[in-house]
């Protein structure tokens, strides 16, 4: 067992994005490529000697060999001990955990989330500091610029760690603990959530469907909705989890997780269906028959949680990210909560979370989560929805309804156009923002512009800011259209165009969120022409 020091050079394109570095997997095995971020983010941390990190992912190809390489960087430079999944597995929120209860002085995650995995897609690396959460923006902005300054990094030549099997080990002077991605996670749930309580609605016979889409909640969901809940064999289904996500894209939505959405609209459709994604940090809520949109489970969460024990005291305050629609804030209104807009990205609740001001958090982009943790969660949304559903007897379509009826409906929908040619979308923001002083007051397709500003952050906490954070374009009556580039994407940008209007005539809450927006999508593309500036007739997915 050599310690070697290896001369390098900067590598361009190692800015973290919304959730730490994504790129293609290709890109990630060049040479240097990993090892360069590697040690961006020790260098980032002020070094790793004598201290404690978790390592895992959600075990897309290439997660098993950069987990070595990560390994020998820590053994080489001093790391006191590492705790890792077995087979370097973890779930985002189980890392999160894990980081949490033991401790620990913080946590790399290899992951892309909800990004395809294989050779030729994505792969991507992120630190979470001690706390449990994504590195805040101070954190990653030193990481970046270690990146433009590494000249060497220092690693150990050895044979690969036996990461088969749970128990100690070491590396040099190394300390590694292998241990069970499932057990300490599966053991949290069962602290906040009655498992008896939704076991006897299993065993009511209130059929389930999980769609892990060949991704890390396989075992987790396996675990807990199979063996502890006594869902029947073949309710989790697509629960292996996969190098290449079996060739899927794993995101739910109505799109990518088409299959569930088949199932759930069927005849004899299940009565609640869900999907996660590569890494278990988001969710998909469907009833028989009825897509819940994230912005809706946030609010109906938000406003039932109180139903299952770990929520039982009530919430502190609830906090979205500014994309989000307003229908948490409705909730908030109605039950004197503090409701908190933040920019988009999960690393943006920390603090909130952290100083006790929300309890839970979430976004359009499928994300729910709450204290327990600082990641969103995907399985702790589905199973506080079981949780809930097991104690007032309701069918899905029924919470809808009863939401909507008590609070008001949020109609929202998301457009996304994903690969377009970088300088055209920056060139459609710009041209945006040149229109801020002269659009309110005009009119769009028969909406009138009330405001025209782009979204930026003071947090509460730490005073911290955060600017160029979307464009928000408000109309009389409620309504508006967000616009913002995407920070997750690996080719060209994606714009996402985000699209609400609200609705308070009860005669009116069951409509076709395409048909109820049709005015505020329209003045979009009239306001933005993103026809014109990027060349596609329609997005690629609409949410
Ligand atoms: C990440 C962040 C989320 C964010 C999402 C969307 O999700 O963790 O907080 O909402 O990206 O980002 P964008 O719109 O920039 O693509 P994940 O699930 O990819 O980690």
């Amino acid at each position: 067992m050599e310690r070697i020091t290896v001369q390098t050079r900067p590598i361009e394109g190692q800015k973290p994005g919304t959730s730490g570095l994504r790129k293609k997997t290709n890109v990630f095995m060049e040479p240097h490529f990993l090892e360069n971020f590697v040690q961006a983010i020790f260098t980032g941390i002020g070094g790793v000697v004598g201290k404690t990190l978790v390592l895992g992912g959600d075990g897309r190809y290439f997660n098993d060999h950069a987990a070595q390489v990560i390994l020998r960087m820590a053994a080489a430079q001093g790391c006191a001990k590492v705790i890792i999944g077995q087979n370097a597995l973890l779930s985002t929120p189980a890392a999160s955990h894990m980081i949490r209860i033991r401790q620990t002085d913080g946590g790399i995650i290899m992951s892309a989330s909800h990004n395809p995995g294989g050779p030729k897609e994505d792969f991507g690396v992120k630190f979470n500091t001690p706390n449990g959460g994504p590195a805040p923006e101070d954190v990653t902005d030193r990481i970046f610029a270690a990146t433009k300054e590494i000249t060497s990094y220092d690693i150990i030549e050895t044979t690969d760690v036996d990461l088969d099997r749970i128990g100690d080990t070491s590396l040099g002077d190394m300390s590694v603990e292998v241990v069970d991605p499932v057990a300490d996670y599966a053991a949290l749930m069962e602290e906040l959530f009655d498992f008896d309580a939704i076991a006897k609605l299993i065993a009511g016979g209130f059929r389930i469907r999980f769609d892990a889409m060949h991704a890390i909640t396989g075992p987790y969901a396996t675990a807990i909705l199979q063996d502890r809940l006594g869902a029947p064999a073949g309710s989790v289904v697509n629960a292996v989890p996969l190098p290449d996500f079996g060739g899927g894209h794993p995101d739910p939505n109505p799109i990518w997780a088409k299959d569930l959405m088949d199932a759930m609209f069927a005849d004899d459709a299940p009565d609640f269906g869900a999907a996660s994604d590569g890494d278990g940090d988001r969710n998909m809520i469907v009833g028989r028959g009825a897509y819940v949109t994230p912005s809706d489970s946030l609010a109906v969460l938000a406003a039932n949680a109180h139903l299952a024990p770990g929520y039982a005291k009530g919430l502190a305050g609830v906090a979205r990210s500014m994309p989000t629609s307003g229908a948490v804030d409705r909730v908030a209104a109605a039950r004197g909560l503090d409701c908190y807009e933040t920019p988009t990205g999960w690393k943006f609740f920390g603090n909130l979370l952290d100083a006790g001001r929300a309890t839970l958090c979430g976004e359009e982009s499928a994300g729910t989560g709450s204290d327990h943790v600082r990641e969103k969660d995907g399985l702790w949304a589905v199973l506080l929805w079981l949780n809930i559903l097991a104690v007032n007897g309701k069918s899905v379509q029924q919470m809808l309804d009863d939401h909507w009826a008590e609070f008001g409906r949020n109609y929202y929908s998301r457009h996304d156009y994903e690969g377009v040619d970088a300088t055209a979308a920056e060139g459609l923001m710009q041209a945006m923002r040149d229109q801020f002083a002269t659009l309110p007051g005009q009119s769009f397709a028969g909406k009138t512009v009330a405001s025209a500003d782009e979204f930026s952050y003071d947090d509460p906490v730490d005073g911290s800011h955060s600017a160029n954070q979307g464009i928000r374009i408000g109309f009389d009556g409620g309504g508006r259209v967000v616009f913002r580039l995407s920070g997750t994407g690996t080719v060209g940008a994606t714009l996402r165009v985000y699209l609400e209007d609200v609705c308070e005539d009860p005669t009116a809450m069951n409509r076709d969120p395409q048909d109820a927006l049709a005015d505020i999508i329209a003045a979009a593309e009239a306001i933005a022409g993103i026809r014109d500036r990027t060349g596609r007739e329609a997005p690629d997915v609409r949410t």
